[in-house]
């Protein structure tokens, strides 16, 4: 089966780096993957993405040498396979709060004896190849999302289930279910704090730890603390920053607004 780079050098333990497409825009996605990207995450659960287009966007990523992986909207059998089934290379889901919920998502993921994923991976063979029944246990990367207090409180047994090859640390939806609002640059200690407790736990169960992240600088101290799947800003994000950097540049300290045109008319 063709080799997952991401899966294959996080067992190695190497540090992998990826973004994620909110946009669903295949032509975007291909641009990101050629911009050298470990992986990208097309994501279904927040992005404009969804299943009638997820197809599109995991062939323009597997034009590159980006890994397709996809967070699903939750953790139900029918997003799971579904994405697999579409060619993902792998699936991060959101909000994984108990071992029971991490098993459910390994058996979606899984077949028989291992799991109760049902035969069709209509593009999946295509992209993996046609040992792709043999192959995709070792070769498919499963990551939970650990980001809320229950989560939190059962991260032990959650990575250490067979099958979950690391966790996913969402801060934003970690900093709101301990109390505190998102989107903050420096994270309340109490929030760093479940960070770390959460990184430690996936290491010691021989798992990987990742999370996702709004900047370069935060990229480099995650990976410098253990954290070896980095997911850093989102395709819309990035044109945002970009697009204000440029305007408010260019306008030095006056809003990049056309009101500004309408105001002085
Ligand atoms: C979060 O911060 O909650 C996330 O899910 C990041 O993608
Ligand atoms: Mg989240």
């Amino acid at each position: 089966m063709r080799p997952n780079l991401v899966k294959r050098r996080l067992a190695q333990d190497l540090p992998v780096l990826g973004t994620m497409c909110s946009l669903a825009s295949p032509l975007m996605a291909e641009s990101l993957g050629h911009a050298g990207y470990d992986f990208l995450i097309v994501d279904l659960q927040h992005g404009e993405s969804n299943l009638g287009n997820v197809a599109a966007m995991l062939q323009a990523v597997s034009s590159t040498a980006a890994s397709p992986i996809v967070r699903v909207p939750d953790a139900s059998p029918l997003h799971i396979q579904r994405v697999l089934d579409l060619g993902a290379y792998g699936v991060v889901v959101p909000m994984v709060e108990t071992r029971a919920q991490a098993e459910a998502v390994v058996h979606s993921v899984r077949y028989a004896p291992h799991g109760q994923r049902s035969w069709g991976p209509i593009r999946g063979a295509l992209y993996g190849g046609a040992d792709y029944f043999s192959g995709s246990p070792a070769t498919l990367l499963t990551l939970a999302m650990i980001e809320t207090a229950r989560g939190l409180a059962n991260v032990d047994e959650i990575v250490a289930v067979e099958g979950i090859d690391g966790c996913f640390i969402g801060p934003n939806d970690l900093s709101i279910s301990l109390g505190f609002p998102p989107e903050q640059l420096a994270l309340p200690s109490e929030v760093e704090a479940a960070i770390a407790r959460i990184a430690a736990a996936a290491r010691a169960a021989g798992k990987s730890a990742g999370i996702q992240v709004y900047s370069a600088a935060a990229a480099r101290l995650r990976f410098d603390a253990g954290f070896r799947f980095v997911s850093v800003q989102s395709d819309i994000r990035m044109a945002r920053a970009a697009a204000a950097e440029l305007v408010g540049g260019l306008r030095g300290s006056r809003p990049p607004s056309r009101a500004v045109e309408k105001e002085e008319e």
